[in-house]
């Protein structure tokens, strides 16, 4: 039976939502409920079949039997081809100000309205059981349930795509997929097919850059960018239409994990980046991003050295800044994986008056594609009926029947015109709300093929690369070492990096350095097999020029936002005989400030002070992984530093966390426990705060002093430049 359901305790009254209201009317809470089949009868007896005799064979005519097992059957459909694996959640966008001059979209021009939205964050090519840390790149999909109707922006945490045109796509990720005869390896890049195509596609040269930089290994979908790839159109009231770039501005800065750690969190904790949205919604630590456009008027098309409609090129910030406009806040979790998360259709086509396309050819072919999948997931072409696809609009029109329809449409007319129902559902005016089409002027001559201005492969991919912190350039030629170490076929590696040496050739140089190779004299034309059947090669080779722009410092993470503790996971490692006065201290200052603590000890249950105060461990060093923490503090207290220290996966949490470049912290009384792990020895002697900000460890008698240090240490994330020279085992 359909029954309220209590709205979610996380969410504050003033943000529910049309949208949440909407959705309770769907709700089903068993509580206090009788069971009864689909059809409503009340069951008697839900744990043994009917059967002819307490030992004979089962009774076709159990329909409570037959009811259950056949639903059961029934209960998977497809996952989706790409972007299988996802999180999602609820939550409210605002407007700051009005947009009006730009774009007559409603949910843009009040800032006094609040939009509901759904965002589902995924990794791309894993299936829906993979784990969250893959390299990969994330979707970021939002879907605004605004009073004109649904706005989809369908986005991805990198700025570029790895082609031009849609009609490649199933080719990337044919490619990408596990291989087709032994369906090896799961939600990974790093095969042979993957880098076969890329090593024949120079256009995917900046996307790889991104794809192996730092951005494939987000720390928490709260701390990732998205954006909308594709230049789209802002479309005012009176039919003016500028260009215009989406991006998410996440307010808890961008922030990554180190590759060796993604790999040992896809072990210990393969929900990672679905655990912490989902976590953090619940405690109430709501996720927010800022709304940024990038506006291009009509006049500036060609003023670029790139083309706006090639989605392998980003439009740098220092050329075009980043207007922040809204903030959206994801404030609630779902009830129901299935029913929300999976069941939600998202499509780049699903825009409000005031917002068009352009002829970027991938947004083009996207603009098909997503409709047309649905058909297949979601079995039929009433998916939009589907409570979490519904608008919060009325919707009416002719459209009709169909598997699954829940709509009773009254009346005899399906057709327009019409004069029987007075030519009802009727068509809606510009002025009042009726979406019309950017009226761009087209004049041209039917052609397969690519516009020269898409020709320059390997400028912006060099700008990203050069616009990169020195840790971050290490990660990139890390992340391709080990990608192109997986390839087996030496040919493949060969040709990757005769495009990596276009890009730049100390990256090339130290890639071939690592796979033991020399980097082979391969003319670009050669490279590129992108071609048509008719086409010259040499036409479809990459322009090649030196960009304008030497760096653009927003490309990399190292100047994001490190002056908050908001939700990082601090590990405190304690035993019987802990000092609990110091522990408290620490661990209140931190949470104070937003930050999750969790008490590690050496079994479950209770350990008890050295003031005989009785605390709760939240996790054992059985259950808990250092990958799982941002930081580590070891109190003092002479039997519980005795105790940790003997703890061989003590000392190892503290390795590793050493190894991944985490803050960590102890006080004077434990400084044996460093002194057992393999890094303390090789710190400097000297005790300053430059030392303690730049090693990223402390150890002091002064909790106050340690507290604030250790606060600011955190909040910087990670110290890189321990990995340099490389001299971390763990
Ligand atoms: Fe998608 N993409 N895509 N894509 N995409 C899908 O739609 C497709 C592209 C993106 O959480 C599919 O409902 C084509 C770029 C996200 O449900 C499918 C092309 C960007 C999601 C599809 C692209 C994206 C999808 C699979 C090249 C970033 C997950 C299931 C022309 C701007 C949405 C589905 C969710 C999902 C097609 C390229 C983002 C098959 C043909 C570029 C975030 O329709």
């Amino acid at each position: 039976m359909a029954k309220q359901n209590p709205k979610s305790k996380t969410a504050p009254v003033q943000q529910q939502t049309g949208k949440t209201d909407q959705l309770e009317n769907f709700v089903a809470d068993a509580a206090g409920q009788f069971m009864t089949t689909n059809h409503g009868v009340k069951i008697n007896d839900d744990q043994n079949s009917l059967k002819a005799g307490e030992r004979g064979a089962t009774l076709l005519e159990d329909f409570i039997l037959r009811e259950k097992i056949t639903h059961f059957d029934h209960e998977r459909i497809p996952e989706r081809i790409v972007h299988a694996r996802g999180s999602a959640a609820h939550g409210v966008f605002k407007v700051y100000e009005d947009m009006s001059e730009l774009t007559r979209a409603a949910f843009l021009c009040d800032p006094g309205s609040e939009t509901p939205v759904f965002v589902r964050f995924s990794t791309v090519a894993g299936s829906r059981g993979s784990t969250d840390l893959a390299r990969d790149v994330r979707g970021f999909a939002v879907k605004f349930y605004t009073q004109e109707g649904n706005f989809d922006l369908v986005g991805n945490n990198m700025p570029v795509f790895f082609i031009q045109d849609a009609i490649k796509f199933p080719d990337l990720i044919h490619a990408v997929k596990p291989e087709p005869d032994n369906e090896m390896p799961q939600a990974a890049s790093a095969h042979d097919t993957f880098w076969d195509f890329i090593s024949q596609l120079p256009e995917s040269a900046h996307m790889i850059m991104w794809a192996m930089s730092d951005r494939a290994l987000p720390r928490s979908y709260r701390m990732m960018e998205g954006f909308g790839v594709h230049t789209f159109r802002f479309v005012n009231a009176k039919g003016e239409s500028n260009f215009v770039k989406f991006h998410w501005k996440p307010l808890l800065g961008v922030h990554a994990v180190a590759w060796d750690e993604a790999q040992n969190i896809s072990g210990k904790d393969p929900d990672f980046h679905r655990r912490d949205l989902w976590d953090a919604i619940e405690a109430g630590a709501f996720p927010e991003w800022e709304l940024g456009v990038q506006i291009v008027p009509e006049s500036d098309e060609f003023k670029f050295e790139f083309d706006i409609l090639d989605p392998t090129k980003l439009i740098p910030e220092e050329l075009v800044p980043v207007q922040r406009i809204g903030k959206m806040t994801l404030n609630r979790n779902p009830d129901n994986f299935f029913a929300e998360t999976e069941q939600v259709a998202f499509h780049v086509g699903h825009v409000v008056p005031g917002i068009d396309f352009t002829n970027d050819p991938l947004l083009q072919g996207r603009l098909f594609s997503y409709t047309d999948t649905q058909l297949i997931r979601l079995g039929g072409p009433n998916f939009h009926e589907i409570p979490i696809n519904r608008p919060v609009v009325p919707v009416h029109n002719n459209q009709r029947d169909g598997y699954m329809r829940q709509t009773i449409n009254r009346g005899k007319t399906s057709y327009g015109p019409n004069a029987i129902a007075g030519n009802d559902p009727a068509q809606v005016k510009a002025a009042d709300g009726g979406f019309t089409s950017y009226n761009e002027r087209i004049d041209a001559k039917k052609i397969r093929a690519r516009s020269r201005s898409f020709f320059d492969h390997f400028s912006q991919a060099r700008l990203f690369f050069n616009s990169q912190s020195d840790p971050e350039k290490n990660h990139i030629i890390d992340a391709l070492s080990f990608e192109l170490g997986k390839v087996k076929a030496v040919p493949i590696r060969e040709r990757m990096l005769a495009v990596l040496a276009n890009i730049d050739k100390s990256l090339a140089g130290e890639v071939a350095f690592a796979l033991g190779l020399h980097i082979p004299d391969v003319p670009l034309a050669e490279l590129n097999n992108s071609i048509p059947a008719d086409g010259k090669r040499e036409d479809y080779a990459s322009a090649n020029p030196e960009g304008s722009l030497a760096t653009s410092e927003a490309l990399s993470m190292a100047g994001t936002i490190k002056d908050t503790i908001k939700t990082r996971k601090i590990a405190i490692l304690a035993a019987d005989g802990v000092d609990e006065k110091s522990l408290s201290k620490v661990k209140d200052a931190l949470v104070a400030d937003g930050a999750v603590v969790h008490i590690i000890a050496p079994k479950l249950g209770e350990i008890i002070s050295k003031g005989d105060k009785k605390i709760v461990p939240d996790e054992s060093f059985l259950t808990a992984a250092s990958v799982l923490y941002d930081a580590v503090y070891v109190p003092g207290g002479t039997n519980s530093v005795a105790a940790v220290e003997a703890e061989a996966n003590a000392l190892h949490f503290l390795n590793e966390a050493f190894k991944h470049c985490k803050a960590i912290a102890a006080d004077e009384e434990a400084v044996q426990v460093l002194e057992s792990t393999y890094f303390y020895k090789k710190l400097p002697a000297e005790y300053s705060r430059e030392t303690v900000l730049r090693e990223g460890v402390i150890v002091s008698a002064d909790v106050e002093e340690l507290t604030a240090l250790f606060k600011e240490m955190i909040a910087l994330h990670r110290f890189w430049d321990r990995e340099n020279p490389r001299k971390i085992p763990a």
